[in-house]
């Protein structure tokens, strides 16, 4: 649809993983020590599919079938694994006029202390790790406009 010229329509959201520590032998014949989910969200836990149409989550190649592609809410994945990685994640609109955006996590599993070491005492602590972004339309198509500004 049209553009909507001289305005920017800003979208804030939160993004990243948790991870919990599987009771020992969980996985059967694996070497997996953690579960993890990592998600897309809105601020709060907000929905974001009035606007956001399919997420998709590149994990590291040693997972089988590394691309995994969500086109609805909840915009997460749920795996057990073994390691951290770098984790992209690229969103793409309800209105295809507009230019995807691709966000990096660093997959955490581990609780680290202030200098850096894994944190003994807390390893059977659910982690978190999420950060804080503002997504940025300008001059968004009237269509996402309309969307992001009644919503
Ligand atoms: C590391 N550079 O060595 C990182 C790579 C990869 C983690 C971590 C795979 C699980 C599976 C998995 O956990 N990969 O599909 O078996 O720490």
């Amino acid at each position: 649809s049209k553009r909507t010229k001289g305005v920017a329509v800003v979208y804030p959201i939160v993004y990243g993983n948790v991870a919990t520590l599987l009771p020992q032998k969980k996985v059967p014949d694996s070497d997996h020590t953690h579960r993890w989910t990592v998600s897309v969200k809105g601020l709060n836990g907000a929905d974001i599919s009035h606007f956001v149409k399919k997420v998709t989550f590149k994990l590291h190649e040693t997972y089988s079938n590394p691309v995994r592609v969500v086109e609805q809410q909840p915009f997460e994945i749920t795996e057990t694994g073994w390691g951290e990685f770098e984790l992209s994640i690229k969103l793409q609109f309800v209105e295809p006029s507009e230019k995807h955006v691709t966000l990096y996590h660093n997959l955490r599993l581990h609780p680290y202390e202030e200098d850096g070491s894994i944190s003994t005492a807390n390893k059977n602590k659910p982690v978190q790790s999420f950060q804080y972004e503002e997504l940025v339309f300008t001059d968004p198509s009237e269509a996402l406009h309309q969307i992001l500004t009644q919503h």
